[in-house]
Order: structure tokens, then sequence, then C-alpha cells
């Protein structure tokens, strides 16, 4: 079978540079691949409070930044997950093949709900991964390009398939996630034991830094004690997590790096990181802002959305045959 590739970011926040390393910089090579359905997922993004208008514009942002790593909308379907109804259609189905003790084992759903009152966690907080496993199934999507933090998910929607798959025949293509060798979770800069995501922004480097704040950022890391530029997650998080941006960032292996610093003091080493990320991303943001000018994200979206619904609506014909709903 053909490679089809899926990936998708929730447009909570902005955007950092660990969604950058995660799903942005290497775009334009994985979606050589295979077919790509790149999507904004924006049912997502409710399953905690957002303002309506911060939502738009992030999902706005969110396109505006696919097309600057590269995505070519001839090529790739760039998409809203709410522009394509099938997403619901499946996940009211599927929801009756995952069950509330898998779903309550999470880790993300533990993370999150923690810092809520129980009042206020959301149905489709809980039901997250569910959703989740429908956006890969309908593209039968056999890559699914992550980060490290979506493995868990990733791992219960391959459950799904074999559970959905073993009763009902072979109906649903079976995922596979892609982690980056290097960088596949890059942490918080203020906390180097906590991973930098959009929903906890201090420690964050975002996309749409200006260079000196960038630099700024990186040069404040929390480093830890002696001197030696040396991976060691255990006893040197801070140093190891500024080696794995500089590494994913300049495509080399750790021990290269640690050659290259062997003789570098913390000082130096934070300058060459924060070199290494203002060259990356002053030619990413110059395109994102003439994108967000010219609005070929409108053109691009409104292609991409029929395109989706085209395969998915397919493939949830496909299950609805299969499970006995009667399609008229
Ligand atoms: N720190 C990270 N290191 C490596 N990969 C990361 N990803 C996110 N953070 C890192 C990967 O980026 C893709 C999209 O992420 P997401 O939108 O699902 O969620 P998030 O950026 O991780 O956001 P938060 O802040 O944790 O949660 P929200 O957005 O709900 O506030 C994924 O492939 C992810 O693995």
């Amino acid at each position: 079978m053909a490679q089809r590739i899926l990936t998708g970011i929730k447009p909570t926040g902005q955007l950092t540079l660990g969604n950058y390393i995660a799903v942005l910089k290497n775009l334009r090579k994985t979606i050589a691949r295979g077919d790509s359905f790149i999507f904004i997922a924006d049912l997502h993004a409710l399953t905690l409070p957002i303002d309506p208008e911060i939502l738009k514009q992030n999902s706005i942002d969110l396109a505006a930044f696919y097309l600057a790593a590269g995505l070519d909308p001839e090529k790739s379907a760039l998409f809203l997950q709410s522009s394509v109804p099938a997403h619901a259609e499946l996940n009211a189905i599927m929801q009756n093949y995952l069950y509330m003790g898998e779903l309550s084992r999470m880790t993300q759903f533990k993370e999150k709900a923690g810092k809520l009152k129980e009042n206020a966690i959301g149905l489709g907080l809980f039901a997250y991964p569910v959703l989740m496993a429908c956006d890969i199934i309908l593209y039968d999507a056999n890559i699914v390009p992550v980060g490290e933090d979506q493995m868990q998910h990733i791992e219960l929607a391959r459950n799904l398939v074999n559970r959905f798959n073993n009763r009902y025949g072979e109906i649903l293509t079976m995922p596979k996630a892609e982690v980056q060798k290097v960088g596949k979770r890059i942490m918080s800069l203020s906390n180097p034991l906590a991973k930098m995501s959009k929903s906890d922004p201090k420690g964050d480097i975002f996309l749409k830094d200006e260079p000196a704040v960038i630099r700024k950022k990186i040069m404040a890391a929390v480093t830890d004690s002696g001197s030696e530029v040396k991976f060691d997650e255990q006893n040197k998080p801070g140093i190891s997590n500024l080696l794995t941006i500089y590494c994913a960032l300049k495509d080399i292996s750790i021990s290269e790096a640690e050659q290259t610093f062997a003789s570098y003091r913390y000082g130096d080493f934070k300058k060459e990181v924060a070199d290494a990320v203002v060259n990356e991303l002053i030619p990413f943001q110059q395109r994102y802002i003439e994108i967000l000018n010219d609005k070929s994200y409108e053109q691009a979206l409104k292609v991409g959305a029929k395109k989706a619904n085209a395969i998915a609506n397919e493939t949830l014909k496909r299950v609805q045959k299969a499970i006995g709903l009667l399609l008229s």
C-alpha cells in the first residue's frame, strides 16, 4: 500500500520550538514520501477552555506556519479538522470500541485533568484519544509523525484498529508513529524536567519570537552545575536539552556536537545554540509573514478540505457498512 501520512497540531496557543522540531522542520521531506493529510486540530483545541477569537487566530497562524514549512497545497491536503464532519461521525462510532479503563490511564489526560477541579474536566478531554484515533483512521494513515508525548495515544489507536479488525475483518489501516531520532521531546528552558508546551508557556521558545528574545531566553536557560558540555539527561538535563535542540536543528548526532563543543564553556555554547535557532527561524518567520499577508492559506484550506472530505467519507462508509449501519 502507498504511504499515507497524517499529522496535526492543536491551535491552542503559540507554536513552540517543540512543535517545530516534531512536525514542521521536516515537513517538506515527510510529505514527499506519499499522500499526506496535514490538519489543524481545532476540535481537539476545545478540550480545554479557549477564547473563540484566539482559536480563530491560532488556526490561521497554524495554517500559515504549515505553508511556511514547505507544504504544497496542490500535493498535500491542508485542512481544518472541523471542516471534515466525518471526524465527529467516526468518533461517535469508535467511542464504543475504546474503554474507560484504558482512557483513564492516558498520561496526558492525567496531567491535564490534574490541573483542573473535578467538575471542570470535560468529557472531551477524557475522550481525546478516541477522536485522535479517528483522525488517523479516516485517512488510512500508516505514518504518523509525532513527538514522544503522543506515543501512548498512537498505541491506543493501534489497539483500536486491532480490536476493530479482529471483529469485522481488515477494515482499518494500522498506523505507525514516527518520532525524530534527536528531538523527540524538547524540554522547557526554565524547567528542563518538563516538556516545552504551548499550555505552559514559561520556558518556551515561540516560533514568532524576535531574534533578540530568542537569544535572551537561551542565554537565561537553566543549566546545571559543572562546566562540561556533555549529554547526560540525568545529571545535566538543561545542557542535554540545549544539545538536543542544536542537533535537531543542525541534523547532526549528539556525539558530533559533544566533540564540537568539547572545549566550550556554557556561555559560549549557549551563544552557538541561540545562533542555530535564530538562523533557522528567521527565514521561516519571513515566509510566515508573507503568507499571512497574501492570505494564500484561505485557498489552501478550501482545496485541502475537499480532498480530505472525499477520502474521509469513503473510510466512514466502509466502517458504517462493516458494523451494520443501513446506508441510505
Ligand atoms: N516539547 C515537545 N517536544 C517534541 N515534540 C513536541 N510536540 C509538542 N511539544 C513537543 C509535538 O508537536 C505536535 C503537536 O503538538 P500538540 O498540538 O498536540 O500539543 P502540544 O504542543 O504538546 O501542546 P500542549 O501545550 O501540551 O497542550 P495544549 O496544546 O493542549 O495546550 C505533536 O506531535 C507533539 O507530540
